[in-house]
């Protein structure tokens, strides 16, 4: 094993630190970093399995450009760069500076964040250059801004941990934020209580002492209710409201206008008013209460208002800036808040300072020394995709996101980058469903292989540093970035050679004339984002900078909380509440689509799985995508569960599989948002998204979309096993996974073939007549299986039957692993069940050690399992990164109301 790297995981926002090697056999091995301040050597099920992501299969390793007829042929360096340049030029020179864009990403780290913001918009000229970060944080930054006068999370994780409450609010943290849950589940141990809102009940509530199931969109009713509660009932700091704060007022008058009756608030949420009393009450008493909000309050079409609701009830109460309270917006990807801190959004500019201030401006040009500057806000993600179409923006460079599958109304998007001009993305993966549409494919490092800086929720800068060698021509973003710079003639501002040089002048610039207006004449900007004590940074101490939260004073100390000190970033000094008159969302559903579309995440899958698809271990606990609905809507709709049904919205529709996961309330449905073209026949839910944003951050209302869910008829249900890939995509339906040794199809198609195994033998590419066959087919029932077995080992097999019910994938997944196929095996191949008393594992929970649910069940019922930690005693399961505690207290609560009959 080679020495240990310390680095940072990729994935959320939390950020942990993570201890990365390679051994002699090239195998790469993770562990938590045990001296890092976010996670103190924990990591959850995604950053435990990264090993398993960065084999080079599918890797973009070389530039790539599209011919006429659509295929695409490896050229140089060279050429791909200038092509890019030269086509930037060319569009610039005929149509100006806002005929070119750029959309950029969470996942870049801050060095190349930062070039090719400074590209844009210092010397292009245009504020052209949006980021997925408008679809993730934009609100939680509008926010901010709003209440605070600068895009700042005053809090930090310790915070979680003394605080006694934690209001979790449209966040899935045991999902998407696992370490940060952990922290918090601990506090619940020593007393905290945790209350969670959300229309969902997630697996986050299963430790939850109150769960508010609220209607969706409803949140600003519900803290303008607690904020006219709190002062109705004199649970206000009055002392730090008039010292610190303006604006009170309007903003309650807003909240009162609403409902202050808590009987009507609980009415127009949909809650119970015992319940929401109880919430209210708990929020008056805990002076330490910490609120933290993610996606459930961000992408809505009232999401700034949302921020603004719950931070008005920390001013009012005080409860900013203290060890155990505040508002806390978790973001979301590994480097959201890096690439705030250099302005890589179209309203902003660099180094927290704002585009629509001539004073800002000056002082960013006069610091780059740039030959020009944008002088207004540019396109936000979704007009700019609107732009293209219109043609008003003729050439698109995307780099680190995939807005085919991620954007809302994400067809159009995709029409969109049809219709352009020059679309130019750089990636690590070959096939994407955005790459499809590029003219030019730049290959990027990724993780593992790339050096830099990212940020995570709670501030805090940490290296990524690669343990990896650089593959094929891939070449790191920033460089990309500066080499089309400086062929498009900026060689000035773009001379770097290592990520450190960017690095600090990027600190630099945060300290740049970062003080009060003074009497030199000189423009000045103050700001709380300064990395001061980082921009003298010599190349050494930058390699081995250790984890620190800005900002950073001029000896190098971070900073763990903002606003202790009742001083905020508006000029003068006071923080501002907001009137947010609560509104419902834009498309409320009617009679043709009755139903509200709610998207979001699962926990074992980052995004678009570019990454964790290709972990077998990631694999298995949701291997298929899903429509969650309550069993009477499925009953309204004519889809039964286990069943294809097809979403439908005014926008697009997908096709997914019907599924009661008892997580949802009569009314609503929830559709991952992971799968796409590369792993699933039709199961992009970003096409049926409707593309309304908030007015104030442009954030689209991810979480609310009228549809309706109509039946996918198929004559036969099936799936397949294959070493190698098998044409699924002639089938009305498939999707696919990895496994350890083979490739798992589920399928499904709208006729039945007229004889099985013709059918069966074409499909796998069994040519040979004398091929190790076994087969077994009843008409009647509509079943049909085949396996290819050569060589004595199972080489690939194919199950069909005109209903859903299907033997066990576990049962088959486990005989790839075998170099040989017994008797017994081949015996109940044919009968299609496990050998012997070998009992079906069923669907993963536990992905560290692969342990089933009917296994998990079996096990709770027969030895009393009783808590998650006798669990782990008797099966290992939740015994390593943890993510599953909260799926194994659902099944052992299960397991208590539902006794076997
Ligand atoms: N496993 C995994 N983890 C991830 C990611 C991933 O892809 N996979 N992605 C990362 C990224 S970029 C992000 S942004 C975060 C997102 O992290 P989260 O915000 O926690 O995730 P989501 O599942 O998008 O949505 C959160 C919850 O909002 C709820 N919700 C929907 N509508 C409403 C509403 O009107 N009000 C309220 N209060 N709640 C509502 C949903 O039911 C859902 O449970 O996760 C990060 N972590
Ligand atoms: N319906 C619905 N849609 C949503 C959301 C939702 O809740 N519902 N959530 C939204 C949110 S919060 C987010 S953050 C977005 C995420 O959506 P995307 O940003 O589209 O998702 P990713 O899969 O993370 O895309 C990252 C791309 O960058 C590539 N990549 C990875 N590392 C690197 C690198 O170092 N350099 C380069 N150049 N490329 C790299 C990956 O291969 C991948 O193609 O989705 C948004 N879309
Ligand atoms: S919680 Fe998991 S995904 Fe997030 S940074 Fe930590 S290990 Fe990575
Ligand atoms: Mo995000």
């Amino acid at each position: 094993m080679s020495a240990r790297v310390a680095t940072t995981c990729p994935y959320c926002g939390v950020g942990c630190g993570v201890l990365a090697g390679v051994d002699a056999a090239g195998v790469v091995s993770v562990a938590g970093d045990p001296s890092h301040g976010s996670n103190h050597g924990r990591l959850c099920v995604k950053g435990a399995a990264l090993g398993e992501t960065v084999d080079l299969e599918g890797r973009l390793l070389h530039p790539q450009l599209r011919g006429q007829h659509g295929q695409f042929q490896r050229t140089s360096w060279d050429e791909a760069l200038g092509r890019v340049a030269e086509g930037f030029s060319r569009v610039i020179g005929e149509h100006g500076p806002d005929a070119v864009a750029f959309y950029v990403s969470g996942q870049l780290l801050t060095e190349d964040y930062y070039v090719v913001n400074k590209l844009a918009k210092g010397y292009v000229g245009t504020a052209n250059i949006d980021t997925n970060s408008r679809l993730c944080m934009s609100s939680a930054v509008a926010g901010h801004k709003r209440a605070f006068g600068e895009d700042v999370v005053p809090g930090c994780y310790e915070d979680l941990e003394l605080a006694e409450l934690v209001v979790l609010v449209g966040s899935n943290t045991a999902w998407c934020h696992p370490v940060v849950f952990q922290r918090i589940a601990a506090a619940k141990e020593s007393g905290a209580r945790i209350v969670v809102i959300d229309p969902r009940f997630t697996a986050t509530c299963e430790s939850a002492d109150l769960h508010l199931p609220i209607k969706p969109g409803t949140d600003v009713w519900l803290f303008n209710g607690l904020l006219a509660f709190l002062f109705r009932h004199g649970v206000m700091d009055t002392a730090f409201v008039q010292a610190h704060t303006q604006g009170l007022a309007p903003a309650l008058s807003a909240a009162e206008g609403d409902a202050s009756d808590p009987a009507d608030v609980a009415r127009l949420c949909g809650v119970q008013t015992a319940d929401l009393l109880a919430f209210y009450r708990l929020f008056a008493r805990h002076e330490k209460t910490v609120t933290l909000f993610s996606q459930g309050v961000n992408q809505s079409s009232s999401g700034t208002d949302k921020v603004n609701s719950i931070i008005n009830c920390h001013l009012l109460t005080g409860r900013i800036g203290k060890p155990g309270a505040g508002p806390f917006s978790i973001t979301g990807q590994p480097n959201a808040m890096g690439g705030r801190e250099v302005g890589g959004l179209a309203n902003m500019l660099a180094a927290h300072m704002d585009l629509h201030d001539a004073t800002h401006r000056e002082i960013v040009q006069s610091f780059w020394a740039s030959p020009r500057m944008a002088s207004q806000p540019g396109l936000k993600a979704v007009a700019l995709f609107d732009a293209i179409l219109e043609g008003r923006v003729k050439a698109l460079w995307i780099m680190g996101t995939n807005p085919v599958v991620s954007l809302p109304d994400a067809d159009r998007a995709r029409h969109a980058l049809e219709a352009c001009e020059l679309v130019v993305c750089s990636d690590i993966v070959e096939r994407t469903d955005t790459n499809r549409h590029a003219h030019v494919l730049l290959p990027a490092l990724g993780w593992g292989e790339k050096d830099g800086v990212v940020t995570s929720s709670e501030r805090r800068l940490s290296r990524q540093r690669p343990f990896l060698p650089a593959p094929g021509e891939a070449r790191a973003d920033w460089r990309i970035v500066c080499d089309v710079a400086r062929r498009m003639g900026f060689g000035q501002g773009f001379g770097f050679d290592t990520p450190h040089q960017i690095f600090v002048e990027h600190a630099r610039l945060t300290a740049y004339r970062n003080h009060p207006p003074a009497d030199d004449g000189l423009p000045a900007a103050q700001r709380l984002l300064n990395l001061e004590g980082l921009a003298t940074l010599s190349p050494r101490d930058y390699a081995e900078l250790a984890p620190v939260q800005w900002p950073v004073n001029p000896k190098g100390d971070g900073s763990r909380r903002l606003f202790s000190d009742g001083l905020f970033a508006h000029a003068d000094g006071r923080a501002r509440f907001v009137a947010t008159p609560a509104r419902a969302p834009m498309h409320a559903p009617d009679r043709e689509y009755p139903l509200v579309l709610n998207t979001g995440r699962v926990r074992d899958h980052w995004h678009t799985m570019t990454r964790t698809g290709k972990s077998p271990r990631l694999a298995g606990h949701m291997s298929e995508p899903y429509i969650d609905m309550h069993p009477h809507d499925a009953l309204h709709s004519g889809v039964r569960e286990g069943e294809l049904a097809r979403v439908h919205s005014r926008w697009g529709a997908m096709v997914a599989r019907v599924r009661h996961g008892g997580d949802m309330l009569a009314g609503n449905i929830f559709v991952p948002i992971h799968w796409n073209d590369q792993f699933a026949s039709d199961a992009r839910v970003g096409g049926v998204v409707n593309p309304v944003v908030d007015p104030v951050s442009g954030e689209p209302e991810f979480k609310h979309t009228p549809v309706r869910v109509e039946p996918f008829p198929v004559r036969w249900y099936g799936f397949a096993f294959g070493r190698r890939r098998l044409p699924a995509s002639e089938l009305s339906y498939w999707t696919l996974i990895r496994g350890e040794r083979f490739l798992r199809y589920e399928l499904a198609h709208r006729e039945r073939p007229k004889d099985g195994g013709a059918w069966a033998r074409a499909w796998l590419g069994v040519t040979d007549a004398d091929a190790d066959w076994l087969e077994y087919e009843d008409r009647n029932t509509g079943v049909y299986r085949a396996v290819h077995i050569q060589d004595d080992r199972i080489e690939a097999c194919v199950f069909l039957s005109a209903r859903p019910d299907l033997p066990s994938r576990h049962w088959l997944a486990s005989l790839f692993a075998h170099e040989r196929i017994g008797d017994a095996d081949r015996a109940a191949l044919l009968i299609g069940e496990p050998p012997g008393d070998g009992v079906d594992a069923g669907p993963v929970v536990c992905s560290c050690f692969g342990v089933g649910r009917n296994t998990l069940c079996e096990a709770i019922r027969k030895d009393g399992l009783d808590t998650p930690a006798r669990i782990t005693a008797a099966l290992r399961a939740g015994g390593n990164c943890g993510s599953c505690v909260p799926e194994l207290q659902r099944l052992i609560a299960e397991s208590r109301v539902a006794p076997e009959a």
